[in-house]
């Protein structure tokens, strides 16, 4: 089994391009193996993933493939849900909210299980699962001088450490040309290398040793009377040097110089010949040299990568394992530890989103060791799935938003059912949780479940991504589903008779509650603000939309008279944007959704366009305060960005750099950042990694209307001197900046139209 391939010296590439990327923040450090999954360092290709624990004692290697989801299509709308609806609404209307909630509990809510409340492994929702785990124990377990960097420019992830007087590397990357994740061990004196390799998973599964190949087969559970999900994956061990005998679901290595690990992996969810696909991609990877892998798979990675250039000012912290950095830079700040968190996000979307991905990105990403993981590892579509995605346009990688919005389009013909058996309506909807099997009904409980308009907000991605690419095809493509969202709120909102707009009914604003003059606490209402501010937007899009494709002038007309009938953003006692139609206190002031602020970001109706509301988001903000899970502190990083507060983001992004090992739920401000980079909701949610991504950009650049405002947030810790290059704004123009002390000394436009554009940069303080 002794391979005949020429050694190639990857470690003479990788040391290459550390050292050109020395200056840059693209390195994850650590100095210790991983014991936890969030010290691992992750890779991925926008469908398989690996997570390397990079422990020279006992290799552990997670490995995911994004289609491994357990459950399959389910019949979950009530067919005569609609039958209900007018007296929810009669409920709602009469202020009897309480008498509305219960109803809706009782005949308005997703038939069956819906998610299980996010406890689907074996249940029909399902849940998204690792694939399995590559072990790899060695015969000499001990091992000194460790070091393990995770490389974001070049996606690979590099072990090294000292054994038996040896110098040890291991090196990993996941490649997307290849379809195939490689792992090489070396020492650096021959005949070193003797271990067990071994591919396990704990349920569903079997693993086989065939020949020089691990291989690992199963089935997942559906939780209907339809089969589960098939997957499959082989590792094959390659190695120079000793010999390679195996037994058993077990590789055993003898005396090796250098062995090297090639997986591929598939499903059926979307192909029944995944297993000839995966033996085919390992057979043709180990056709080639290991630095012509290596090769196309940076050279892949980087064409994304490259296209935006951050740099912040350096401060003496810089130095050493990246989780002591983050632990120093609360007590001194290390901008360039922002630096590396926007990297990181950029990294992460390219490694879990690529423009040919079959899925958009999870609650994970791709990433994920469990088989049951937190909240089903689903696509929650009440911020979650969107805020991964808000860096895709801004930027740079436009392209690597595909998945979600070809996702968005396959969910319109499960949401017409739902649309027509809850509203009786044309159009289509989704409310708060999807899955591979577009999942469009309510979720099982009140508290959450019947938010309305889920899918309405995805629609804000399909029209952003023409936005910022002008692309008419496109949106051409794309507007029988930006059409049908709006046909279904035009059909579907009620009149309020005290004040004459159009509202929502029932819905909720995503997942807090109200106090109601009963002083009871309820969470279904009519016309949340939020609901408001999508379904304007949407019309607004709707209509532009129309105009540009020149079809629809009925439907332009009716939305235009329909827009200006809804309900306003309005300022309630606290001097807050209202959450709800009422002027409701809330039982928990601090709630971690921000959902009336939705017009301030990422939507664009509260801005100094509207002073009023403008000072309003402030003291909305003031009044949740500056703590919260992962993903809400991004967010608050974007709204305070849009506010041009340079220096609550700043705080706030501390707040998010704050390490934490902790993985129990925490709802309310346990939110942080792992030793890996990796947001902490906590558990280990992905959406704060892109969140903040998006929100930096946010702080450098703002594009309202044909306004430019650059470094529109600039902390005074980042003005000493810096730049950014790459940025994207709507229109198709690409935006660098350069600094020095807080004020722009170069600027360059790229694209169409920009002398239009009117210029605000920061004024000196
Ligand atoms: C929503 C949020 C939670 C969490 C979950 C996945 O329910 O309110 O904080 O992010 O989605």
């Amino acid at each position: 089994m002794e391979s005949s391939r020429k050694p190639i010296m990857v470690n003479l590439i990788l040391s290459a391009t550390l050292l050109n990327m020395a200056s840059a923040e693209t390195l994850v450090v650590f100095d210790r193996p991983a014991v936890k999954f969030y010290e691992s360092s992750p890779l991925g290709n926008g469908r398989l993933g690996a997570m390397v624990f990079g422990d020279p004692a006992n290799g552990r290697i997670v490995l995911n493939e994004s289609s491994v989801w357990s459950g399959g299509p389910q019949d979950s709308d009530r067919e005569d849900a609609h039958k209900a609806l007018p007296q929810i609404q009669k409920f709602l209307l009469a202020g009897e909210n309480k008498k509305a909630q219960e109803l809706l509990q009782k005949n308005f809510l997703a038939k069956g299980p819906g998610s299980s409340y996010g406890a689907s492994k074996d249940g029909p929702f399902g849940c998204y699962q690792q694939f399995g785990v590559l072990n790899f124990t060695p015969a000499n377990p001990s091992f000194s001088g460790y070091r393990r960097v995770l490389d974001l420019a070049n996606a690979v992830s590099t072990t090294t450490f000292q054994r038996a007087g040896c110098r040890w590397e291991e090196t990993t990357f996941v490649s997307a040309p290849d379809q195939v994740v490689v792992h090489r061990l070396t020492a650096d004196k021959p005949g070193q290398i003797s271990g067990e390799f071994q591919l396990s998973r704990d349920e569903n599964a079997r693993t086989e040793a065939r020949g020089d190949a691990l291989v690992l087969t199963g089935q997942l559970k559906s939780g209907t009377t339809s089969p589960g999900v098939k997957f499959g994956g082989l590792a094959k061990v390659i190695n120079k040097g000793g010999s390679v005998d195996s037994s058993g679901n077990t590789i055993k290595v003898h005396g090796a110089d250098e062995v090297t690990v090639i997986f591929s992996a598939g499903t059926d969810m979307f192909g029944s010949k995944f297993m000839d696909e995966a033996s085919r991609r390992v057979a043709q990877a180990h056709k080639k040299p290991i630095g012509d892998l290596l090769k196309r798979s940076t050279t892949s990675h980087r064409k994304f990568y490259d296209r935006c250039v951050l740099t912040l000012p350096k401060s003496g912290n810089s130095a050493g394992p990246t989780v002591g950095r983050m632990a120093k830079n609360q007590d001194v700040a290390d901008p360039g530890l922002s630096e590396l968190l926007f990297n990181f996000g950029r990294y992460l979307m390219i490694s879990s989103s690529r423009p040919d991905s079959q899925l958009p990105s999870n609650l994970q990403g791709i990433w994920a060791e469990e088989l049951l993981t937190p909240w089903n590892g689903d696509f929650h579509i009440n911020i979650n799935v969107q805020m991964n995605y808000w860096p895709a346009e801004i930027t740079g990688l436009g392209d690597c938003h595909s998945p979600l919005l070809k996702f968005i389009q396959r969910l319109v013909p499960n949401g017409r059912k739902t649309a027509r058996a809850y509203y009786n309506a044309d159009g289509w909807v989704a409310h708060v949780i999807t899955n591979p099997w577009l999942f469009t009904s309510p979720g099982e409980g009140a508290e959450w479940g019947s938010t309305i308009t889920g899918g309405a907000w995805l629609c804000q991605h399909l029209f952003d991504h023409y936005a910022y690419s002008g692309d008419k095809k496109y949106l051409e493509q794309v507007y029988p589903t930006l059409k049908e969202a709006a046909i279904f709120f035009s059909q579907t909102m009620i009149r309020d008779p005290k004040t004459g707009w159009l509202v929502t009914a029932p819905s909720n604003s995503p997942e807090n509650a109200y106090r109601d003059k009963n002083g009871d606490v309820l969470f279904t209402c009519m016309g949340p603000t939020i609901d408001r501010e999508i379904v304007f937007e949407l019309w607004s899009n709707v209509i532009s939309a129309a105009k540009v494709l020149g079809k629809d002038s009925d439907l332009v007309e009716k939305l235009t008279a329909q827009r200006n009938q809804l309900s306003p953003i309005q300022v309630g006692k606290h001097g807050q944007v209202m959450e709800w139609l009422e002027d409701y206190d809330e039982p928990e002031v601090t709630h971690r959704h921000v959902s009336m602020l939705y017009g301030l970001y990422p939507g664009d109706q509260i801005s100094q366009a509207t002073p009023d509301l403008y000072k309003a988001a402030r003291r909305t903000l003031e009044r949740r305060g500056p703590d919260g899970t992962g993903w809400s502190l991004a967010w608050k990083v974007a709204f305070y960005a849009r506010l041009g507060d340079g220096e609550m983001c700043a705080k706030i992004l501390q707040r998010l750099l704050r390490p934490t090992g902790s993985t129990g739920y925490n709802m309310s401000n346990g939110g942080g950042t792992y030793a890996n980079l990796f947001g902490a909701h906590p558990p280990f949610q992905i959406d704060s990694n892109f969140g903040v991504t998006a929100a930096i950009a946010e702080m450098l650049v703002r594009r309202e209307g044909d306004t430019v405002y650059l470094l529109p947030a600039l902390p005074k810790a980042w003005a000493a001197s810096g730049s950014v290059k790459g940025l994207k704004l709507r229109g198709g123009i690409t935006v660098d900046i350069n600094w020095v002390n807080g004020e722009v000394t170069s600027h360059r436009f790229l694209g169409k139209g920009t002398n239009r554009l009117k210029v605000i940069k920061p004024t000196a303080k």
